[in-house]
């Protein structure tokens, strides 16, 4: 897949810390398959876990010896390689551990179910090499002669398949628009002279996932912005460069396409290259009966063949009777109907939310100290912050005893007192067990300020019973909100499978709040969930679960997954200021739906 390359990273190109990061793992995984020992396969996934987790940029260490060994797990065998690597750009050591094994074992294994051992019995076995093998197998029957595949475990594996073949080649919004920013940035420092730079197409509209980049501008010397785009680092390749529009590879795989237009017709090609094709055609049909072609080029009079000239998108929706559109939800699927009504929703805005309610700390698998975490919240702008540390079920995520939690609370509680600038609840993100009990004692989570409820485990079981599970757990007057409800990752593990329908409406029913989390693997609940639970009642809170400082930060992409489901401020918990939060938090939960109704924002 994109972003992972095939070979040794490129020798002329500067690595980063993923690039590191996944030469390790992906030594770890083969070692593994081989038959290695644990002791040594660890100590490449420690590494890259390590490595994952640095707040500076390992190509900068790397000439540093002394530095490199004094990263904890970085012995003698890793601090070579990571010198190799960052000198050479590959890895001896990777690329003939690569040769000797049978091929497919790394794609493989990143079906969620097939671990190493099975992938390498696989590929012996049954010459199993690439996904698409995997899943005939599977269809075939072949794969249960394996040991320890039972039909249950394949026709699980399956499911994982069928979602990650679905999703193709597109790439995570949360990969694909960092990059796109790296890009814009360098663009602007490269053309000092280049205006109205902007990424329109799938990424514009905050999409889950992005096919390609499309990227607009105007300048007054098109030629020089070709030459800078052409010419960046990090392009691998340049598939066509023209006067004004050219395209490029990425290292990272991911296609832009870059294209220059006059300050007089951006306006329209940014809604052109915007999207969606089908909104666009709606718009043409609409733009014809006024007397006005749109194309790629711009605006034209049809009688008189004159150009017409638009200062914004706005006017363009003006000139056709409109309300302006917001890009996250130009999908042809109502909005035009809707804002010819005047009945468009006032979709919720990442200023609107004012708290975040799902973080973790070191105190379970966040990687931070409390302290360090409520600083870089209120550093993003919130006014409060629920701390919500794993409950004991979750052990791989080191969840907190009984009395681990009450210490965790009394942590919190001291914190928010010494603290200025920002309001802490005490909270948990506690596993709904198999059975949909809770994980703590009703006594215990009575103290909480926030309990989360989330599915960590058991996670294949059959639709009636996963949907039971989740009902029988909102139940419970202390579970305030179902955390990333489906459980998916995007690209890697396939959501559960579940009534979503009945769950949204025993959370109405119970009062219990469904999570938007907007962990950029996650985007759990999407954007058609988010649309379908809004019209069965459900309120929402948005979350960022954060594990790490900088993640508050990406607020923004549950924020666009909220738009995207035409979610606006009110249907939004944590848009409430502190003061109101604390009400509707202390109401009894069967109240809290009507709390909402009757909330009147007052700004
Ligand atoms: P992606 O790249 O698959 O994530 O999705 P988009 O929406 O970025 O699609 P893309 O890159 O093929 O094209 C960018 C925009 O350009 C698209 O959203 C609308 C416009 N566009 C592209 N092809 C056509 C077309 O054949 N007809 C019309 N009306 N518009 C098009
Ligand atoms: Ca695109
Ligand atoms: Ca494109
Ligand atoms: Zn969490």
């Amino acid at each position: 897949m994109p972003g992972m390359p095939a070979t040794s990273p490129n020798a002329n190109t500067r690595l980063q810390n993923r690039d590191f990061a996944k030469v390790f793992s992906d030594i770890a995984t083969l070692l593994q398959a081989r038959g290695d020992s644990v002791f040594k396969t660890r100590a490449y996934s420690r590494a890259a876990d390590a490595i994952d987790n640095m707040q500076f940029e390992l190509a900068d260490a790397a000439s540093d010896e002394k530095r490199l060994r004094a990263i904890p797990g970085f012995g003698d065998a890793i601090v070579s390689k990571v010198q190799e690597l960052a000198e050479t750009g590959s890895l001896r050591f990777f690329d003939n551990l690569r040769a000797e094994m049978p091929p497919g074992i790394l794609e493989i294994t990143q079906v969620p179910g097939i671990g190493p051992k099975t992938a390498m019995r696989a590929a012996v076995d049954l010459g199993i090499d690439s996904r698409e093998a995997l899943k005939a197998s599977i269809e075939s029957g072949e794969l249960e002669k394996l040991p320890r595949i039972s039909n249950k475990v394949a026709q699980n594996i399956l499911r994982h398949l069928n979602s990650r073949i679905s999703q193709g080649d597109r790439i995570p919004i949360g990969t694909v628009l960092p990059e796109a920013e790296r890009v814009m940035d360098a663009l602007r420092k490269a053309v000092p002279g280049i205006r109205n730079l902007t990424c329109a197409g799938s990424l514009r509209r905050h999409r889950e996932t992005i096919g390609d980049v499309d990227m607009l501008c105007s300048a007054d010397e098109p030629e020089a912005v070709m030459d800078a785009f052409t010419s960046l680092p990090i392009v691998s390749d340049v598939m066509s460069k023209g006067a004004t529009k050219s395209m490029v590879v990425m290292d990272s795989g991911l296609q832009f396409d870059l294209r220059v237009v006059p300050d007089a017709a951006f306006a329209a090609t940014l809604l052109y290259f915007t999207g969606s094709k089908e909104h666009g055609i709606r718009l043409r049909d609409r733009a014809n009966k006024r007397g006005l072609s749109l194309n790629e080029y711009g605006a034209k009079n049809i009688e008189t063949d004159e150009v017409e000239e638009f200062a914004s998108e706005e006017a363009i929706y003006r000139r056709l009777d409109l309300p302006y559109i917001p890009p996250e939800i130009r999908e042809d699927s109502g909005e035009i109907d809707a804002a010819e009504k005047d009945e468009l929703p006032q979709l919720v805005t990442v200023k609107d939310v004012r708290g975040d309610l799902h973080s973790h700390t070191d105190w379970t698998d966040g990687r931070f100290p409390m302290e360090e975490m409520v600083g870089a919240a209120k550093k993003a702008g919130f006014e409060y912050l629920a701390i919500t540390d794993h409950s004991k079920s979750a052990t791989i995520a080191g969840g907190l005893s009984v009395e681990k939690l009450t210490e965790h609370n009394e942590a919190v509680r001291a914190l928010d007192k010494k603290l200025k600038g920002i309001r802490l609840f005490t909270g948990t993100e506690m596993d709904i067990r198999a059975d949909g009990s809770m994980d703590y004692p009703d006594d215990a989570l009575a103290e909480l300020d926030i309990v989360l409820g989330s599915i960590h485990s058991s996670m294949d079981q059959d639709r009636k019973t996963m949907t039971a599970r989740i009902i029988t757990a909102m139940e419970n007057e202390n579970l305030d909100i179902v955390a990333h409800l489906t459980t998916r990752l995007i690209g890697r593990r396939a959501p559960v499978d579940l009534d979503f329908d009945a769950i949204c409406r025993s959370a109405v029913e119970t009062g219990t709040l469904l999570e938007i989390n907007a962990s950029t693997q996650r985007l759990d609940l999407k954007d058609t969930h988010i649309r379908r639970a809004i019209d069965i009642g459900v309120y929402f809170s948005i979350g960022t679960d954060s594990h790490r400082l900088h993640q508050f930060a990406d607020l923004h992409y549950g924020v666009g997954m909220a738009r995207r489901g035409w979610c606006t401020r009110d249907r939004v918990v944590n848009t409430l200021p502190h003061s109101d939060f604390t009400k509707f938090i202390s109401t009894p939960k069967a109240d809290r739906y009507a709390f909402m109704e009757n909330y009147d924002h007052k700004s």
